[in-house]
């Protein structure tokens, strides 16, 4: 592929050089017009003019064939409160643009056909024409205007909302190169206060422990949101710029280090009903067919054949954030009121400060145990050292 666009390269800068060789030689004085083939003549234009027309339909056969072929691929329907509003947003203004790029096009190359040069035909001066001004600017300021204002009303609509309203969860969402990690308030529903420096062993997130608010806090690897519930997102991230995005939920917000972010949306459809939607099977049917095919043909390499997908709503990042970007993915479960408030009952038990508490009370068993041993006070320096550089790192 590298190969390839290099070779493009080349061959552009190739034309160039030449173009600009024709230009210097037609620049140059004392060359007689006749011995000319520079200038084009009337069927030269004649040709452009026709050209004009391919690349219209080229286009617009294009268009169609991308939007048959990969118009399947987009999302299917929202499963938070607020997104049909915004997926309403996103409709009207590609309804828009397509209406107007179809006509524009249309005028722009068809008046390219229309007025292509003819020998001895000179075009005509035109300074300006403040009517026709007046109209091709006004018509889409005031299109651009309704368009922002409704924009403007759908953001501050998901931004702005009542935090004592919908009985609301709070979680933090902290994110990492290269993974996430969620931490729940716990019965009090206010997250403990949480700083990078105290990262260490178990601590994974930087809890700060002192506070009272923190003691029944605990981190999961595996997002899990009540339905028809609100929750709100306290977002941080312990080194670069990330952005948490969840496409199913039309939620993204950056995550910014040194500073917390929020977003707060509530989750409509639980993973079991999206599952079982009609769109999202085919979609599931389809990935698992190139699944297979592609299995066939590790098969044949004695590779490992690829396991089978299931539907999962995911929190990505969306900021190229380093090498494993891509990576960077967390599962979200959306379960029902009853299941999520099962799940949360048996998480609760595993707070951090236990973790914390298990992990100093292992700390101290094993040093102990190798108090014997002569090596072991080294190996202590070497391990408190590197949780002192960790917060260092940026
Ligand atoms: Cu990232």
């Amino acid at each position: 592929m590298t190969g390839f666009l290099v070779l493009i390269v080349l061959v552009l800068i190739s034309v160039a050089i030449w173009q600009l060789v024709k230009i210097f030689d037609l620049t140059q004085i004392g060359v007689k017009p006749e011995d000319n083939l520079q200038i084009a003549t009337d069927n030269d234009n004649k040709v452009n003019g026709y050209l004009m027309f391919a690349f219209l339909g080229f286009i617009y056969v294009f268009m169609l064939f991308s939007m048959i072929k990969w118009g399947p691929v987009v999302l299917g329907k929202p499963a938070s409160l607020h997104g049909p509003e915004y997926d309403n947003l996103m409709t009207i203004s590609m309804v828009l643009i397509f209406t107007v790029q179809i006509i524009t096009q249309a005028l722009l190359h068809y008046f390219a056909f229309k007025y292509t040069g003819k020998q001895g035909q000179k075009a005509v001066y035109f300074a300006d024409n403040n009517k026709l001004e007046l109209i091709w600017s006004s018509i889409p300021a005031i299109v651009l205007a309704v368009l922002i204002f409704y924009g403007l009303y759908n953001w501050s609509d998901i931004m702005f909302f009542d935090e004592k309203k919908d009985d609301p969860i709070v979680i933090e969402l902290y994110a990492k190169q290269f993974s996430w990690e969620a931490r729940y308030s716990g019965k009090d529903n206010v997250l403990g206060k949480a700083n990078v420096r105290f990262i260490e062993g178990p601590n994974s997130v930087g809890v700060d422990l002192s506070d009272p608010n923190a003691q029944d806090d605990f981190v999961v690897s595996e997002l899990h949101l009540p339905k028809d519930r609100r929750v709100i997102f306290k977002i941080r991230s312990q080194d670069v710029l990330h952005s948490a995005f969840m496409p199913h939920f039309r939620a993204q917000m950056n995550c910014v280090p040194g500073m917390v972010t929020q977003f707060s949306f509530i989750p409509t459809v639980t993973t079991a009903d999206m599952r079982n939607d009609e769109a999202i099977k085919k979609k599931v049917d389809n990935i698992n067919k190139i699944r297979e095919a592609k299995s066939a043909l590790l098969a044949k390499e004695g590779k490992p054949a690829l396991d089978s997908y299931t539907f999962d709503y995911l929190l990505l990042c969306n900021k190229i954030c380093g090498a494993s970007h891509y990576n960077m993915q967390m599962k979200i479960v959306v379960d029902s009121k009853e299941d999520f408030n099962k799940w949360l009952a048996e998480k609760s038990s595993a707070t951090v400060a236990v973790a914390v508490k298990n992990d100093a009370k292992e700390k101290a068993a094993s040093s102990e145990e190798k108090s014997t041993s002569v090596k072991d006070s080294s190996a202590s320096k070497v391990d408190s050292t590197v949780v002192a550089e960790t917060p260092a790192v940026k």
